[in-house]
């Protein structure tokens, strides 16, 4: 047992850091959000350097989140939606154009967010794949399903590219360290009704409060 929670520690970790991030009452807790995306960010980073440019934008919007829980209004950001209530209220969003407030929580989460739904996405089907699946394929599919509409054509040729990089399914299956592909794909069915919950219950959040659109 010992050497099997040593081998699932990477990808075992972000994984419940996303499930950590449902308080009882359902709202998002911040700080576990953004431990579940570093996490994510390290999985990024031990699948190469061409993933870069993806890995320090969202090393990026994860700081200016956490600069904001740590900072002097901390605790208004303990969840996303305190944050949401507190900024809104305060007027510090920019909600029609980039104006005094550019890098509101609101609008840096709203960016994670997007990106949650290409993971939920391609999580899916990579755990439905089969063994001669192709993970960039894959790939392009859920982000041109989901992201690509929020990005630039310079972005999207960018990540097209990155993607192209991608190692074989087995090979991005070790990367995860969680073990035999079948245990791989137990994993993922697992691990996706939570990111799933997560992210709808942000979207409905979002929504209620004409937050999809902000710059
Ligand atoms: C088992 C599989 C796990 C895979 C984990 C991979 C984690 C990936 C984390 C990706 C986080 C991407 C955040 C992107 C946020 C964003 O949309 N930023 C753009 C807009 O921000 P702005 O401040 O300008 O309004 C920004 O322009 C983005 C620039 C970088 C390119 C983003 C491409 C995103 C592709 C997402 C797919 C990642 C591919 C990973 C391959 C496994």
């Amino acid at each position: 047992p010992a050497a099997s929670e040593n081998q699932n520690f990477c990808f075992k970790e972000e994984l419940d850091a996303f499930k950590l991030s449902l308080s009882p009452t359902k709202e998002v807790i911040l700080e576990h959000y953004l431990a579940g995306w570093s996490g994510l960010v390290k999985f990024l980073n031990r699948l190469g350097n061409v993933f870069g440019f993806i890995s320090k934008d969202a090393s990026s919007k994860i700081q200016i989140l956490r600069n904001f829980l740590n900072g002097e209004s901390g605790s208004e950001y303990f969840t996303v939606q305190s944050m949401v209530k507190y900024e809104l209220e305060n007027k510090l969003v920019d909600l029609k154009k980039a104006g005094s407030h550019p890098e509101s929580g609101c609008r840096t989460l709203l960016r994670l967010h997007r990106a949650l739904r290409w993971l939920e996405l391609f999580l899916e089907r990579l755990r439905t794949s089969q063994e001669d699946g192709k993970t960039s394929a894959m790939c392009a599919e859920s982000y041109n399903e989901s992201l690509a509409q929020f990005h630039p054509w310079v972005v999207r040729k960018a990540a097209g590219l990155a993607f192209c990089m991608l190692p074989g399914r087995l090979a991005f299956f070790e990367v995860m360290n969680v073990g035999t592909p079948d245990q791989v794909v137990a994993m993922l069915g697992e691990a996706l009704p939570v990111v799933t919950e997560v992210y709808q219950i942000t979207q409905e959040l979002y929504a209620k409060h004409d937050l999809l659109d902000i710059p």
